[in-house]
């Protein structure tokens, strides 16, 4: 008999897994084995039901089964409009968190949602420049009504560029507008899929994945940026902060509020709220010590990054928070909220509180959260966890006692800040250290985790794979969290995991080798510091030309491809793995990894093990080195410190 894989690579989480086993506790684990085998079909990206005529299906063998559906689509414009389609979601997803973002912005430049106010004016100026805003004597509330209506008129416009694209290099900027696909609006192009892709309408795989490249670009330049650059404007662009990762920050004697999903506008009031002396106090009168809040998924980068309050756990571990039966609260907003938390949480005391007009979860108490009422919903949820842990006092808890420091908060400012220092703050350091070979290139790492590999597994092989071989890795999302648990989040982690050229940059300014840089929003922040190197200069003149590569090694999210799509139009080379959307459509499956080059510089590529993966996001950063004239320096030094390394060790 095979031998059954793990849940998690993290003890903590396979504990409480098991846990939840002893206990009959359903989690996604499980559900994940019941839905085995699934279908394969839908595996394939064959499988389509866009119109009544289906559902139709593909013989993936060539074989004796169809070959077109009843519409007479074939494989690759039904993989094709698939794929364009979780683009549209994805992309939507992201972007429609930045409208909510821009609106309590513009309310609070306003004076009409209490609580909220202007952090970063630096930021906004910065903004303001980007939209044309001008700045001059003004006062910095009208400059930001201004700034937030000309922001929010861009998820409606019809017509003209997204303004956000102009922050990329101008290279890039010409080869978006001469394929025709910088979006004109953020919101036009998702609707442009949605016809694009209903029956009868865009037959062409290629022409259809170029749409979704003009949605997944008004996604990440777009809706996702100015995501990021508001949240800094409102709460604080980050800055480098130490925190704890993992299960184990959970308190038994304390209230645990646990908030999860993703608009930080909602976290930031519970934060503030929970510090004041009325809650603790109302905290007390229930005999609890204190009140501790740890995050889940990206609201936990959200608040880590400007608070450096905990990160309770990713994606997977949002069930196994609750086995803890130490969470008084799980409060939900939008995103990756699984629908399975609240059969979870009938078995404990936990209040699962939903917050989100958009969001209804049944089975949840709601307190819908508005800019206009945020404090007192925010001192309402607080209240109802303090009520529930009257409930849980003296019963038994599981809290593991994994928690691991890290050091978060690095923000493409805070990168710029930390290489060049004060009074030069620049990226010179970092491509000169690129240029001489120290550091071989940059890898995003980031997404999700699935119950389809074991969790965190790809993430941490593939983090510390990249990092030995001198590549510096910046993440976000749940791949961040799965990194920090580890350990790679902290500066002494480069002496333990890192090659020496990398090991010798990081010490030296102080940084560990793996970067938080926050959310799944800010993947924006990743393109701003892609684009910040290609201008400081030495590498080429588009991003296309960088020793970079792009990861998401446990993606499941539809956000993700659009992520992906948004890394691969701004000409980077993106790896996925665990699964693969589109694998029965071969020429379009071509394109994807393949064709696609041509026109935008990036590509696809799916390669299920995460070391193989790293393997050849290497080998693209030694071929963008070995392009710009710079490979052999990085062979000369860095292999034969290694090599004299190993003879040393042999000794
Ligand atoms: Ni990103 Fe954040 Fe996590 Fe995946 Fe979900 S939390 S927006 S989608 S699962 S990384
Ligand atoms: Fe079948 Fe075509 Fe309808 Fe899709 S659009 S369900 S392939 S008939």
């Amino acid at each position: 008999m095979v031998e059954k894989k793990k849940a998690s690579v993290d003890t903590a989480s396979q504990a409480l897994f098991e846990e939840a086993v002893n206990q009959g506790i359903r989690t996604a684990f499980q559900r994940y084995e019941q839905q085995q085998p699934q279908c394969g079909y839908g595996t394939l990206g064959l499988c389509c039901r866009h119109c009544a005529m289906g559902p139709c299906n593909i013989d993936p063998f060539g074989k004796n089964g169809p070959d077109r559906g009843v519409c007479g689509a074939d494989a690759d414009t039904i993989a094709a409009r698939h794929f364009d389609r979780m683009i549209a979601a994805g992309a939507a997803a992201h972007s429609d968190h930045g409208r909510g973002v821009v609106e309590v912005f513009l309310a609070a430049a306003k004076g009409e949602a209490e609580g909220y106010e202007i952090k970063d004016e630096q930021k906004l100026l910065q903004l303001a420049l980007d939209f044309d805003v001008e700045i001059g004597e003004r006062d910095i509330k009208d400059i930001a009504i201004e700034v937030g209506e000309k922001a929010l008129a861009q998820w409606g416009q019809q017509e003209g560029e997204v303004v956000m694209l102009k922050r990329a290099p101008l290279k890039r900027q010409k080869i978006w507008r001469d394929l025709g696909i910088w979006p004109r609006g953020v919101d036009r192009e998702i609707v442009e899929i949605m016809h694009r892709t209903h029956i009868g309408v865009d037959e062409d795989p290629v022409n259809l994945i170029m749409q979704g490249a003009r949605a997944a670009l008004g996604d990440g330049w777009g809706g996702s940026m100015i995501a990021t650059e508001i949240q800094d404007i409102l709460f604080g662009t980050p800055v480098p902060v130490l925190a704890q990762a993992n299960l184990g920050v959970l308190k038994e004697k304390e209230v645990n509020v646990v908030i999860h999903g993703h608009e930080p506008v909602l976290s930031e009031m519970i934060v503030a709220v929970a510090g004041s002396k009325e809650m603790l106090d109302y905290a007390k009168s229930k005999g609890a010590e204190g009140i501790n809040l740890g995050g889940i998924c990206c609201t936990a980068n959200e608040i880590l990054m400007r608070h450096g309050l905990p990160i309770a756990g990713d994606f997977l571990q949002q069930e196994l928070a609750l086995v803890t039966g130490a969470v008084d609260a799980m409060v939900v907003d939008l995103q990756c909220i699984m629908p399975g938390l609240t059969e979870v949480a009938q078995c404990f005391d936990t209040e699962l509180i939903s917050t989100e007009k958009r969001a209804n979860i049944r089975g949840t108490t709601r307190i819908l959260f508005e800019e206009d009422n945020a404090m007192e919903s925010a001192k309402a949820i607080v209240k109802k966890a303090c009520d529930a842990f009257e409930k849980r006092k003296g019963k038994k808890v599981h809290i593991p006692n994994e928690k691991t420091d890290l050091v978060a908060g690095f923000s493409h400012e805070t990168i710029d800040y930390l290489l060049g220092g004060v009074f030069r703050s620049s990226y010179r350091p970092l491509n000169d250290n690129i240029i001489n070979g120290r550091i071989r290139g940059i890898a995003g790492v980031v997404g999700c985790c699935t119950p389809k590999v074991t969790h965190n597994d790809y993430h941490v092989a593939m983090v510390k794979h990249l990092i030995k071989n001198n590549v510096i890795v910046l993440q976000t999302g749940c791949s961040a969290v799965a990194c920090a648990k580890e350990g790679l989040m902290l500066p002494e982690s480069a002496a333990e995991f890192a090659g020496d050229g990398l090991a010798e940059v990081c010490e030296t300014v102080g940084i560990p080798p793996v970067l938080h840089m926050g959310s799944c929003v800010d993947n924006s922040r990743i393109l701003m510091a892609a684009a910040a190197v290609v201008k400081e200069g030495g590498l080429g003149d588009d991003i296309s030309d960088l020793p970079v590569a792009g990861a998401a090694p446990e993606w499941m999210s539809e956000k993700a491809i659009s992520i992906g799509h948004y890394f691969v139009a701004s000409g980077v080379y993106t790896v996925f793995s665990a699964t693969w959307p589109t694998m029965g459509a071969r020429k379009l499956t071509d394109f994807l990894f393949n064709g696609i080059e041509e026109k935008l510089g990036g590509k696809w590529d799916y390669v299920n093990d995460p070391i193989e993966a790293a393997d050849k996001m290497i080998a693209h950063i030694d071929e963008k080195r070995a392009a710009l004239g710079i490979l052999e320096k990085k062979k000369e030094r860095v292999l034969m410190d290694m090599a004299m390394r190993r003879e040393l060790d042999a000794g």
